[in-house]
């Protein structure tokens, strides 16, 4: 099979699909179109406005050039009816059974912001992230066009039959830098497919205009329907407090660069909380 550029776009349901997943461990599909994008953009709105402590979603901010943003809201499907049947049934499921062989039931799902001046995600795996499952299939859904701009996802071809070394739950750097990375843009309406254990990593949002994307993951129901179970997991190590290096913890493993906001933020003291962490979202 000759090597597919980035833009080759792969209907997800057909054994191509599966394949070029097998292989190179990501697919690029057309699953929304812009139309199905503009319905989502306005779903994605409508959570953002959620309260940041009213119910048993999680919101995350992180602290930007512009002040406070969210970051990410994750656990929303029990609570909008037309993401949950966006994610846990129809097309986004049928195309995550084919890429895992059999049928696939939803474990988690997230959307991360990455408004102007949010971070980007170092190297990574996400499978040290997602516990009592094996293997699982992501996606990065786009709601706004992810260019190289607004920090669209790089991931590496056919890295992922193996757990590569790391720190922190982030890649180290004599492996990415031997890593090929390859810069994926994905348009509004289209979905970027990924292996848990696919490296990726993304860059800071340098644009003044948000680069919104839905992540379910899926794996498959044989292992079991462990969905309440990540996200009690994820609760309880939450509980145990944030991280030391003053970043958001959005996750089990620290990939996330964005800046924590500090309990007593105001914005007269912005630079200078900026200025102590230099470089970090970068
Ligand atoms: O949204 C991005 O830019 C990257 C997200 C990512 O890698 C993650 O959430 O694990």
């Amino acid at each position: 099979m000759s090597e597919p550029t980035p833009t080759t776009v792969l209907a997800g349901t057909d054994a191509e699909s599966a394949e070029h997943f097998a292989v190179n461990g990501w697919v690029l599909t057309d699953t929304l179109g812009p139309e199905g994008a503009e319905e989502v953009r306005r779903w994605v709105e409508e959570v953002a406005e959620w309260p940041l402590d009213g119910g048993d979603w999680l919101h995350h901010r992180e602290l930007t050039e512009h002040g406070p943003a969210l970051c990410r809201t994750e656990n929303f499907t029990p609570f909008h009816p037309g993401l949950h049947d966006l994610l846990r049934t129809g097309p986004m499921v049928e195309i995550a059974s084919n890429l895992l062989g059999e049928p696939a039931v939803l474990y988690k799902e997230k959307i991360n912001y990455k408004l102007p001046g949010g971070a980007g995600y170092a190297p990574h795996q996400d499978a040290p992230a997602y516990p009592f499952i094996d293997s699982h299939v992501s996606c990065m859904v786009a709601v706004d066009d992810a260019t190289e701009a607004n920090g669209c996802l790089e991931v590496v071809s056919g890295a992922h039959h193996e757990i590569h070394a790391m720190e922190d739950g982030v890649i180290v750097d004599r492996v990415v830098d031997r890593l090929e990375w390859r810069t994926v843009p994905v348009r509004a309406g289209q979905t970027l497919w990924f292996h848990s254990r696919t490296p990726h990593r993304s860059g800071p949002n340098h644009t003044d205009v948000p680069r919104r994307a839905l992540y379910p993951t899926y794996n498959a129901r044989s292992e079991g329907d462990l969905r309440d179970e990540y996200y009690a997991e994820k609760l309880e190590a939450f509980r145990s407090g944030g991280r030391a290096d003053g970043m958001v913890r959005v996750s089990l493993i620290n990939d996330f660069r964005g800046i924590a906001v500090p309990e007593d933020h105001d914005d007269d003291h912005l630079d200078d909380h900026l200025d102590d962490h230099a470089g970090a979202g970068s």
